[in-house]
């Protein structure tokens, strides 16, 4: 029985031998590797009439593979590495053997085929798939495409922005897969050498809405692109959330997506179709061209757009299928090409006296693989989709690239990069780009840098205080030189007073001098020169004169004995030499610079165009910290000390020492308005108008008050002519240690005064 089985069953074969012998006729078997369903790239339905009628053409041919019958079988990939290897294999072993292979569609699952195809000793070719790893020949021996890597579409994108637009700072996101993260490297290559900033280069691979922010966070406003079309629905919807959207915002995709991809339904995007409409305008596309520019007659007897005309009104056309028109070029001429490149070789099998001819290839026949593949890569053919060969025997075509922009909500043909021409060029299609407004978006916003100055009505007011108050010390030295022998001023120390006077100028002096706008490092130390010291000054004769009184009053032996002025000086010598040789040293060893600074929250934006960012000028010593703080630390000291002084002595009364009240009452106001004027320079670090106009005004106002504290009551004294008797003076000393216990005691004004 089993004899009987065997004997049939090798009956059988020889049967189906003769009856190919017979009628003569040997299949020409193509696989073809089609997308249909999945994600990612999914119009390899779009396929199946263009191979259809080049199969039609090239059996009307009769020239090519005469005597052969070609078929085409296809699997649908689902644009999936593992779904497109497992359903080939499943052919590769249930099948007669395959010529040829045709796909795949998508690059992925042309990279993970086209490794184990040429084990097969299988020449594979692609109508469709644009990665760019796909041009390694030691990853993929035997592998060719129809269509432009993607990498070359960045000579196009780089073209755009150095020539036909001026950007020159862009930002890229792309979806994490090997083809895109080599485009996008391509891209970082090429516009680095072009001198283009890259604000940022985004990947995900999910969810791209926090990339989409960090773009949005970065003004990115150029975005180069590199993802499957599903992905760019995401990232769309993203940028509608976001508000990256709009006139000044430049989305660049690949021209592959199907032609309306942002209106897609999608599960996965839950923006509305209008929202997706909103996004999506005015982003550029680039991809290879689709259809032969040129008007001639290609193979197949016909013109590119004679060809369209016919699939067009075909019966099997379906409207469903017209996004993804763009294939159809390609796809009628991967046709063509795997036909002639298979009759190239069978004649090249038979001049040569090979036992086999190609309709008798096995996998086992590595000769004729490699005799296949050197076909395929000299064929030189006018196609629908442009003139195709193969660039110095590499997997590309050499194609111009079009440049597309969805405008009004269409994609509509800006012009073609010619790749052909030396140097390339770009030739546009007249009148097809359309700015909103006519207005080329920018690359980034316009920042305009401007500096906050202080008004000049604030500065005119403070000035003009300013003067008014040298005017008035001015007035008040010339009665003290007039009055000098008047005992009313005599008694006062009027040396001292002068002292004090010119501490007053100096202080006035200083809000002549700005802190910020157009300052030098001379106006910095002028400044903190003339602030410090006009402080010291003031403040050390103030206190001089309150220590005087501090000192007669709390010792018995000196009612005796003169407190000359002479000792008052050096007490205001000893303190201002001090700080002298702190601003000396400090300027020694961190000399003020002027630095601008700018200010975070001072930000006005003019549309979403320009931001005008205001900035200061300010002084900036590095170790101003350390210097600052000890003069702080000393004046402070000195402060306390004297308030501590006079209100030690504010029962005494001497009419010998005959403004010693005053001089407590206007120590007490340098302190108070220094302890608020520092607590609010250091509050108002940034806010330099405010600072400069509150610092001033406290200035001013100490300094007049001050004056008028010491002179006013002398002046008062003189004009209504109060004698200033100096027998029966009176001296009250509370001293708060015990010493005088509230006495009342008398003293000569001739022992006590410090007369000059
Ligand atoms: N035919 C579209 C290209 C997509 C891809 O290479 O995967």
């Amino acid at each position: 029985m089993r004899h009987f089985s065997l004997i049939f069953l090798l009956l059988l074969k020889n049967i189906r031998i003769i009856g190919c012998v017979g009628n003569n006729t040997k299949n020409i078997r193509l696989l073809g590797l089609l997308p249909i369903t999945g994600k990612g790239w999914v119009g390899g339905a779009a396929v199946k009439l263009p191979v259809k009628l080049a199969l039609e053409d090239i059996r009307a041919n009769g020239s090519i593979l005469p005597g052969y019958n070609i078929t085409y079988d296809f699997i649908d990939s689902q644009c999936s590495p593992g779904i497109a290897v497992y359903r080939m294999f499943e052919k590769f072993h249930t099948e007669p053997p395959y010529h040829m292979v045709l796909g795949d569609g998508c690059s992925t699952g042309s990279e993970a085929t086209s490794q184990v195809s040429y084990l097969w000793n299988l020449t594979q070719l692609s109508f469709g798939s644009s990665s760019p790893i796909l041009s390694d020949r030691t990853r993929f021996p035997k592998f060719y495409r129809l269509a432009v890597p993607d990498q070359k579409l960045n000579d196009l994108r780089i073209h755009m922005m150095k020539n036909l637009f001026n950007w020159n700072i862009a930002a890229t996101i792309h979806q994490a897969e090997e083809f895109f993260s080599v485009v996008t490297d391509d891209f970082v290559e090429k516009a680095t050498a072009n001198n283009i900033t890259l604000l940022s280069q985004e990947i995900f691979m999910h969810d791209p809405h926090t990339r989409v922010k960090n773009l949005k966070n970065n003004d990115a406003r150029i975005i180069m692109t590199a993802m499957y079309e599903d992905r760019a629905r995401s990232v769309l919807c993203a940028a509608y959330k976001e508000g990256l959207f709009g006139p000044k915002i430049v989305w660049v995709f690949v021209g592959w997506f199907s032609t309306n991809f942002w209106l897609v339904s999608d599960p996965l995007i839950d923006c509305t179709p209008e929202q997706m409409a909103l996004a999506a305008e005015g982003a550029f596309l680039s991809s290879a061209t689709y259809y032969n520019p040129v008007d001639e007659t290609g193979v197949g007897g016909m013109t590119a757009s004679e060809y369209l005309k016919r699939w067009e009104i075909h019966p099997d056309h379906t409207p469903d299928l017209d996004p993804f028109k763009f294939v159809l070029g390609q796809s009628y001429d991967h046709i063509w090409m795997a036909a002639l490149a298979l009759d190239c070789a069978d004649k090249k099998l038979r001049s040569i006296g090979h036992p086999k001819t190609i309709g008798d290839f096995t996998y086992k026949d590595s000769d004729i693989g490699e005799i296949v593949f050197q076909c395929m890569g000299n064929q030189s053919i006018i196609g629908m989709s442009g003139r195709i060969s193969f660039a110095k025997g590499g997997a590309d075509p050499d194609k111009s690239i079009l440049l597309q922009r969805i405008q009004g909500g269409h994609r509509i043909n800006l012009g073609y990069y010619r790749q052909d021409t030396y140097p390339n060029r770009f030739d546009w299609i007249p009148d097809a780009l359309k700015w909103k407004d006519n207005k080329i978006p920018r690359d980034s916003t316009f920042v305009i840098h401007k500096e906050i100055v202080i008004p000049p009505t604030l500065y005119i007011t403070i000035c003009v205080f300013a003067g008014l108050g040298i005017i008035l010390s001015f007035l008040f030295l010339s009665f003290n030189i007039y009055y000098r022998n008047n005992r009313n001023v005599k008694l006062s120390s009027p040396n001292i007073n002068n002292v004090l006077l010119f501490g007053c100028v100096l202080c006035y002096v200083t809000v002549f001098i700005r802190p910020t706008e157009n300052v030098t490092s001379a106006t910095c130390k002028a400044r903190a020169v003339c602030f410090c010291l006009a402080f010291t000054i003031t403040f050390s004769a103030l206190f001089s004169k309150t220590w005087r009184v501090y000192r007669i009053f709390t010792n018995k032996k000196l009612l005796r004995r003169t407190i000359k002025d002479i000792q008052l000086f050096a007490i205001i010598a000893i303190i201002v030499m001090l700080l002298t040789a702190i601003l000396i040293v400090w300027q020694l060893v961190s000399p003020f610079q002027v630095e601008a600074h700018e200010l975070d929250f001072e930000k006005d934006m003019v549309g979403n165009d320009v931001e005008v960012r205001f900035f200061v000028q300010t002084c900036v010593s590095k170790q101003s910290t350390y210097f600052v703080w000890t003069i702080y630390i000393i004046e402070g000291m000195m402060l306390s000390f004297g308030a501590f002084l006079a209100w030690e002595t504010r029962h005494v009364k001497i009419e010998a020492l005959n403004d010693s009240h005053h001089i407590g009452l206007c120590l007490y106001n340098v302190v108070i308005l220094s302890a608020v004027g520092l607590t609010l320079s250091l509050v108002l670090e940034n806010q330099m108008v405010l600072l400069y106009g509150i610092t001033s005004g406290f200035l001013i106002f100490g300094t007049t008050l001050t004056q008028l504290f010491v002179f006013v009551p002398k002046v008062h004294a003189v004009l209504t002519k109060v004698d200033c008797s100096i027998k029966g003076v009176t001296a009250t000393a509370n001293t708060g240690q015990g010493r005088s216990q509230g006495n009342a005691s008398t003293f000569p004004a001739s022992d006590s005064a410090p007369e000059n």
